[in-house]
Formats: structure tokens, sequence, C-alpha cells
């Protein structure tokens, strides 16, 4: 029984925890964002062995750092606000096939995972082949964030990450690889993942214009941290903006004081 490793249903836990903090900040409208964890790390060899509950699928490439991994997935068309109540009617655990070209439901109901699952495993895929244990893609729909995208001026990294950066120094030292940008792309496409993973070379954090965040990591409380992080600095620009002035965001210098201070 799954449900009696501790370890395990922690993790799932945090899932739902992280799924009820979208819901509450607005983040998460409908079923929009998405998340998916590696478990692999927590699971028994006989747990990872359990018989799949529906039909294999097909991966739209071969998953080659990501044979025989399993993964906490949120459904396609679930709501956060409804993963945080109760994970399993609205995610399930999957396990990729040891050849890397096939998925399988495993646990704990043949919930079918969300939309973006192959974008997500493309993503887990390239970042564990580049040697990083990395556990989590996050993805969710932050207005404030969002709205920055419908500025062409933000549309540019360097520009973007320098004006968040600048409100705050924990910006700086939570987010010191700054932010990825994709350009639009329909939602749901290898197309967005592609140009997602371009971006994750560089970076932990994408902007999707018009469309939402997504972020990587090895926790999954860091990587909603991460987002809300950016989210205060932009409500702080916002709220300067709307006050009538424009921020005066921390100086260069004052930028580059955190990154002798805290090891950037
Ligand atoms: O899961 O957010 O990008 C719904 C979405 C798709
Ligand atoms: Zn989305």
């Amino acid at each position: 029984m799954i449900r009696d490793n501790k370890e395990l249903m922690a993790e799932i836990g945090r899932v739902a925890e992280v799924a009820g903090y979208l819901w509450t900040k607005g983040w998460a409208e409908r079923n929009g964002g998405n998340i998916s964890v590696n478990v692999t790390h927590l699971m028994t060899d006989e747990e990872k062995a359990l018989p799949a509950l529906a039909a294999r699928v097909q991966l739209p490439a071969e998953m080659d750092a990501l044979k025989g991994h399993v993964f906490f997935v949120t459904g396609t068309g679930k709501r956060m606000r409804y993963v945080a109540q109760n994970p399993f009617e609205n995610g399930s655990l999957i396990r990729i096939s040891p050849d890397g070209l096939f998925y399988e439901i495993i646990a704990e109901k043949p919930t079918q995972p969300t939309s973006e699952l192959p974008s997500h495993l493309s993503m887990h895929n390239y970042v564990r082949s580049t040697g990083r244990d990395n556990r989590v893609v996050l993805h969710t729909h932050p207005t404030d964030l969002i709205g920055l995208t419908h500025g062409p001026k933000f549309l540019n990294s360097e520009y973007l990450t320098r004006t968040l950066w600048a409100m705050i120094p924990e910006c700086r030292i939570i987010v010191p690889k700054g932010i990825g940008i994709v350009r639009y792309e329909i939602p749901g496409t290898m197309d967005l993942a592609r140009a997602t993973i371009k971006q994750l070379e560089k970076h932990d954090v994408v902007f999707w214009e018009k469309h939402g965040i997504l972020a990587v990591g090895e926790d999954l409380i860091e990587c909603f941290d991460t987002i809300d992080t950016l989210s205060k600095s932009a409500q702080i620009y916002f709220s300067a903006r709307m006050a009538g002035f424009e921020p005066e965001g921390m100086t260069d210098e004052q930028l580059d004081g955190l990154v002798d201070a805290f090891n950037l």
C-alpha cells in the first residue's frame, strides 16, 4: 500500500500544500497550472513495480534520463483547489518504461495526467541530463507576472530580470540565474516545451508570454517560493506605478553588494 509509505505521502502532502497556495494566491483559476514531482527516490522496488492501471501511453521522444522513474503528476482538467483537498483524486503516480518511450499510471486511480505532461517530462529529462538532481516542474498563472509579459519592454530577459531584482534584495538572492522568456506558443505543445528547455539552459524560472510561469528545481516548496518572490517584486513595481511614480529600484552597486554577501 503506497499510503503506508510515510515519506512518499509527505511529499504528496507537499504537492497538496502548494496546490492550496496556488489557489489562495489567485494563480490557479479553473484548472490553471500543473505540478509534476519525481518521487523515484522515495519508493521501494516493490512500489515501483506496481501493475499499470491503464494502457501505456507513448511519449513524444525517448526520455533517456527518466527510464524507470516515477512521478506524481496533477491530473488533466483538475483544479488546484481540489488537488489541495485530495491529491489522489486529482493526480496520479506514473512510471516511465525501462526504455524511456512510454508511461503508465500505477497509482492510486487511473487519473489522466496534465495536458502539459509531455512538456513536463521533456523538461525533467533535459535538466536531469545536465547532471542535476531535478525533481520538480511547477507551472502556474500568477496574475501580476503574466501582466508584465503584456508589456513589450518586459519581453527582454535582462530588462525583466533587472526590473524585478531591483525591487527587493531577496529577489536578487532567491532568483540568482534571472528569468528566461518564451514568446507566445499554444499551451500544451512541444513547441512550447522546446522553447522552454532552451531557456532552462541558463535559468530555473521561465515566463511564458501571455500565459504563465514555469519553474524547475529540487524542491517543490523552493520552486513555489521562487515564483512567490518574483510576484512580490512585481507587486511592488505595479504598486509604485499605480501610485503615479516610477520605482527607483536598487542601484547596480546595491545589487552587486548582494553577490559577495550571499555568494551568488
Ligand atoms: O493545466 O495551465 O497550460 C492547464 C494549464 C495549461
Ligand atoms: Zn497554463
